[in-house]
Protein backbone atom coordinates (compact mmCIF):
# COMPACT_ATOMS: atom_id res chain seq x y z
CA UNK A 1 0.00 0.00 0.00
CA UNK A 2 1.22 3.23 -1.10
CA UNK A 3 0.64 6.12 1.88
CA UNK A 4 -0.28 9.01 -0.39
CA UNK A 5 -3.74 10.24 0.43
CA UNK A 6 -2.85 12.12 4.23
CA UNK A 7 -4.29 14.65 6.26
CA UNK A 8 -3.29 16.19 9.67
CA UNK A 9 -6.39 15.15 11.66
CA UNK A 10 -5.22 16.57 15.28
CA UNK A 11 -2.89 16.80 17.76
CA UNK A 12 -3.88 15.35 21.64
CA UNK A 13 -2.81 16.08 24.69
CA UNK A 14 -5.06 14.30 26.86
CA UNK A 15 -6.88 10.79 26.25
CA UNK A 16 -10.18 12.68 26.31
CA UNK A 17 -8.99 14.09 23.00
CA UNK A 18 -8.74 11.03 21.22
CA UNK A 19 -10.40 10.27 18.26
CA UNK A 20 -13.03 7.54 17.44
CA UNK A 21 -11.17 4.01 17.59
CA UNK A 22 -12.69 3.64 14.15
CA UNK A 23 -9.45 2.83 12.33
CA UNK A 24 -6.44 0.81 12.43
CA UNK A 25 -3.52 2.52 14.04
CA UNK A 26 0.67 2.54 14.23
CA UNK A 27 2.20 4.86 16.65
CA UNK A 28 5.72 6.21 16.06
CA UNK A 29 8.40 6.53 19.15
CA UNK A 30 11.68 6.86 20.09
CA UNK A 31 14.15 8.98 21.54
CA UNK A 32 13.84 12.68 20.87
CA UNK A 33 15.67 13.82 17.54
CA UNK A 34 15.71 10.49 16.36
CA UNK A 35 14.01 10.88 13.22
CA UNK A 36 10.08 10.16 14.04
CA UNK A 37 8.70 13.13 11.83
CA UNK A 38 11.34 12.44 9.13
CA UNK A 39 10.23 9.57 8.90
CA UNK A 40 6.79 9.60 8.62
CA UNK A 41 7.42 12.33 6.04
CA UNK A 42 9.37 10.08 3.70
CA UNK A 43 6.64 7.29 4.37
CA UNK A 44 4.24 9.76 2.94
CA UNK A 45 6.30 11.37 0.57
CA UNK A 46 5.29 15.24 1.69
CA UNK A 47 8.68 16.71 2.98
CA UNK A 48 6.65 20.07 5.06
CA UNK A 49 3.92 17.74 6.39
CA UNK A 50 5.17 16.97 10.02
CA UNK A 51 7.49 19.35 11.59
CA UNK A 52 10.81 18.32 12.03
CA UNK A 53 13.79 19.94 13.24
CA UNK A 54 17.31 19.73 14.44
CA UNK A 55 16.16 21.03 18.19
CA UNK A 56 15.05 18.02 20.16
CA UNK A 57 11.80 18.56 21.68
CA UNK A 58 9.86 19.72 18.12
CA UNK A 59 6.66 17.17 18.37
CA UNK A 60 4.40 17.76 21.38
CA UNK A 61 1.32 16.04 21.98
CA UNK A 62 0.23 13.13 19.83
CA UNK A 63 -0.11 14.38 16.30
CA UNK A 64 -2.60 11.85 14.49
CA UNK A 65 -2.30 11.73 10.53
CA UNK A 66 -5.14 9.76 8.62
CA UNK A 67 -4.18 7.92 5.73
CA UNK A 68 -6.34 6.95 2.49
CA UNK A 69 -9.19 7.25 5.14
CA UNK A 70 -8.00 3.47 6.03
CA UNK A 71 -5.18 3.68 8.78
CA UNK A 72 -4.19 6.38 11.45
CA UNK A 73 -0.61 7.27 11.92
CA UNK A 74 0.21 8.48 15.15
CA UNK A 75 3.82 10.67 15.72
CA UNK A 76 4.22 10.48 19.52
CA UNK A 77 7.17 12.84 21.21
CA UNK A 78 10.24 11.56 21.82
CA UNK A 79 11.68 10.68 25.60
CA UNK A 80 15.07 11.57 27.11
CA UNK A 81 15.31 15.00 25.98
CA UNK A 82 16.43 16.69 29.33
CA UNK A 83 16.13 20.07 28.40
CA UNK A 84 12.45 20.06 28.68
CA UNK A 85 11.00 20.24 32.22
CA UNK A 86 10.86 17.39 34.52
CA UNK A 87 7.27 17.69 34.83
CA UNK A 88 6.32 18.22 31.15
CA UNK A 89 8.93 15.16 30.98
CA UNK A 90 6.14 13.16 33.14
CA UNK A 91 3.14 14.47 32.01
CA UNK A 92 4.17 13.13 28.59
CA UNK A 93 5.52 10.10 29.36
CA UNK A 94 2.46 9.19 31.97
CA UNK A 95 0.14 10.41 28.30
CA UNK A 96 1.76 8.05 26.44
CA UNK A 97 1.99 5.27 28.66
CA UNK A 98 -1.91 5.16 29.38
CA UNK A 99 -2.17 5.71 25.33
CA UNK A 100 -0.38 2.51 24.61
CA UNK A 101 -1.85 0.50 26.95
CA UNK A 102 -5.29 1.56 26.52
CA UNK A 103 -6.32 2.07 23.14
CA UNK A 104 -7.53 -1.11 21.32
CA UNK A 105 -7.33 0.31 18.21
CA UNK A 106 -2.94 0.28 18.49
CA UNK A 107 -2.03 -2.70 15.63
CA UNK A 108 2.01 -1.86 16.00
CA UNK A 109 4.03 0.67 17.31
CA UNK A 110 7.39 1.67 15.68
CA UNK A 111 10.16 1.82 17.69
CA UNK A 112 12.72 3.99 15.86
CA UNK A 113 16.34 4.16 17.17
CA UNK A 114 19.35 5.96 15.65
CA UNK A 115 21.68 3.34 13.50
CA UNK A 116 24.52 5.25 14.46
CA UNK A 117 24.46 4.87 18.31
CA UNK A 118 24.69 1.69 20.92
CA UNK A 119 22.14 0.53 22.28
CA UNK A 120 20.36 3.12 24.70
CA UNK A 121 18.58 2.03 28.08
CA UNK A 122 15.37 3.81 27.41
CA UNK A 123 14.56 2.22 24.33
CA UNK A 124 15.45 -1.20 26.07
CA UNK A 125 12.94 0.12 28.27
CA UNK A 126 10.36 0.76 25.94
CA UNK A 127 10.96 -2.62 23.99
CA UNK A 128 10.99 -4.59 27.42
CA UNK A 129 7.37 -2.74 28.20
CA UNK A 130 5.92 -3.34 24.83
CA UNK A 131 6.40 -6.79 25.14
CA UNK A 132 5.34 -7.27 29.00
CA UNK A 133 2.26 -5.74 27.61
CA UNK A 134 1.73 -7.62 24.09
CA UNK A 135 2.40 -4.33 22.50
CA UNK A 136 3.26 -5.08 18.67
CA UNK A 137 6.35 -3.82 17.40
CA UNK A 138 8.91 -2.71 14.92
CA UNK A 139 12.25 -1.59 15.43
CA UNK A 140 13.55 0.42 12.64
CA UNK A 141 17.42 1.44 12.78
CA UNK A 142 17.40 5.38 11.22
CA UNK A 143 19.78 7.68 9.75
CA UNK A 144 21.27 4.58 8.04
CA UNK A 145 22.76 6.98 5.21
CA UNK A 146 24.96 8.56 7.82
CA UNK A 147 27.53 5.15 7.94
CA UNK A 148 28.71 3.52 4.80
CA UNK A 149 28.12 -0.10 4.02
CA UNK A 150 30.55 -1.71 6.57
CA UNK A 151 29.77 0.59 9.22
CA UNK A 152 25.80 0.08 8.60
CA UNK A 153 26.19 -3.50 8.99
CA UNK A 154 28.33 -3.62 12.07
CA UNK A 155 26.35 -1.03 14.27
CA UNK A 156 22.71 -3.02 13.28
CA UNK A 157 24.27 -6.24 14.57
CA UNK A 158 25.30 -4.52 17.34
CA UNK A 159 21.79 -3.03 18.25
CA UNK A 160 19.85 -6.24 17.33
CA UNK A 161 22.54 -7.99 20.15
CA UNK A 162 22.03 -4.97 22.56
CA UNK A 163 17.91 -5.37 21.94
CA UNK A 164 17.93 -8.94 21.44
CA UNK A 165 16.01 -8.19 17.78
CA UNK A 166 15.95 -10.47 14.96
CA UNK A 167 17.41 -9.14 11.69
CA UNK A 168 14.64 -10.45 10.28
CA UNK A 169 12.42 -8.12 11.90
CA UNK A 170 13.31 -4.52 11.68
CA UNK A 171 14.09 -2.59 9.08
CA UNK A 172 16.86 -0.15 8.04
CA UNK A 173 15.85 3.00 7.47
CA UNK A 174 16.84 6.44 5.88
CA UNK A 175 14.47 9.52 5.74
CA UNK A 176 17.03 11.09 3.41
CA UNK A 177 17.49 8.89 0.30
CA UNK A 178 14.90 6.73 1.17
CA UNK A 179 16.18 3.56 2.09
CA UNK A 180 14.17 0.98 3.35
CA UNK A 181 10.50 3.10 2.50
CA UNK A 182 8.87 0.24 0.72
CA UNK A 183 9.49 -2.51 3.10
CA UNK A 184 8.92 -0.30 5.90
CA UNK A 185 5.61 0.76 3.45
CA UNK A 186 4.91 -3.04 3.49
CA UNK A 187 5.19 -4.12 7.09
CA UNK A 188 2.98 -1.70 8.23
CA UNK A 189 0.32 -2.39 6.02
CA UNK A 190 0.82 -6.10 7.10
CA UNK A 191 0.51 -5.08 10.75
CA UNK A 192 -2.54 -2.97 10.10
CA UNK A 193 -4.02 -5.76 8.12
CA UNK A 194 -4.94 -3.53 5.03
CA UNK A 195 -4.16 -4.04 1.37
N1 LIG B 1 20.78 12.34 7.51
C1 LIG B 1 19.59 12.10 8.07
N2 LIG B 1 19.04 13.00 8.92
C2 LIG B 1 17.83 12.71 9.46
C3 LIG B 1 17.14 11.49 9.18
N3 LIG B 1 15.99 11.49 9.89
C4 LIG B 1 15.96 12.65 10.59
N4 LIG B 1 17.06 13.40 10.33
C5 LIG B 1 17.36 14.72 10.94
O1 LIG B 1 17.31 14.59 12.36
C6 LIG B 1 16.75 15.76 12.97
C7 LIG B 1 15.56 15.40 13.84
O2 LIG B 1 14.52 14.93 13.02
P1 LIG B 1 12.99 14.88 13.51
O3 LIG B 1 12.24 14.10 12.47
O4 LIG B 1 12.48 16.23 13.88
O5 LIG B 1 13.13 14.00 14.84
P2 LIG B 1 11.98 13.63 15.91
O6 LIG B 1 12.33 12.25 16.39
O7 LIG B 1 10.64 13.81 15.31
O8 LIG B 1 12.28 14.69 17.06
P3 LIG B 1 11.31 15.16 18.26
O9 LIG B 1 9.98 15.48 17.67
O10 LIG B 1 12.01 16.35 18.77
O11 LIG B 1 11.27 14.03 19.23
C8 LIG B 1 16.41 16.71 11.81
O12 LIG B 1 17.47 17.61 11.65
C9 LIG B 1 16.31 15.76 10.61
O13 LIG B 1 16.57 16.40 9.37
C10 LIG B 1 17.76 10.55 8.27
O14 LIG B 1 17.26 9.45 7.97
N5 LIG B 1 18.98 10.91 7.76
MG1 LIG C 1 9.09 14.92 15.96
Amino acid sequence: MKFVDIKFLLSVHKLAQLPEPTLPEIAFAGRSNVGKSSLINALVGRKGLVKVSGRPGKTQGLNYFEINNQLYLVDLPGYGFARVSKGMQDGWQSLITRYLESRSTLTCVVVIIDLRHEAKPQDRQLISWLQQNDIPYLPVYTKADKLSGNARFKNAAALDAGHTIDPRERILFSAKNGLGKEELERALASFAKIG
